[in-house]
């Protein structure tokens, strides 16, 4: 875990700047595409973007509606905390320059915000705040779309998520 010292951890706020050598790592819950098994798993485990270690499965401690949204069918977790399911999830700790490659991966801030939730991780005593890729500004009809409680792009909902090189 980040210790008090890792000035970018979730737990403390910003990143330090991009030389950063320190090693720090912070946890990343990922709900969707990033998840084992799904289509964007690759980037995770890809050792020229950084580096991701697996922390293990988790839940939101609050429930968020998660939907499969959009022309491309992209899972987004809406922020807006109290509806929906616990989303189920995987907390990856990963290091500076993973973060900042998830950031653009995600094209965040414009598609998705980077935020912070807090997950009950499989195991762990305590709820752990992690980072998160959510969406805070959507069309009014998204709210309205099935909300998931666990991701799956092969699920029975039929919306097969279109890969960002095919759109
Ligand atoms: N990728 C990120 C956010 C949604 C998505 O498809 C994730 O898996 O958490």
């Amino acid at each position: 875990m980040p210790g008090p010292e890792c000035k970018w951890s979730a737990e403390s706020g910003a990143p330090r700047g991009p030389n950063d050598s320190s090693g720090c790592l912070a946890p990343v819950f990922v709900y969707g595409t990033l998840k084992t098994g799904q289509p964007n798993h690759r980037v995770l485990l890809d050792g020229a973007h950084g580096r991701a270690a697996f922390r293990g499965r988790a839940r939101t401690l609050e429930p968020y509606p998660l939907v499969i949204a959009g022309e491309h069918n992209i899972p987004r977790l809406l922020n807006l905390p109290g509806r929906g399911h616990r989303v189920a999830g995987e907390v990856y700790e990963v290091d500076e320059r993973m973060l900042r490659f998830l950031d653009e991966f995600e094209d965040c801030p414009d598609m998705y915000q980077r935020t912070r939730l807090r997950v009950a991780l499989e195991g762990a005593r305590a709820p752990l705040e992690c980072f998160v890729y959510t969406t805070a500004t959507y069309p009014p009809e998204w709210v309205h779309l099935p909300y998931l409680d666990d991701y799956d792009s092969q699920g029975k909902h039929g919306l097969r998520y279109h890969p960002r090189e095919n759109r």
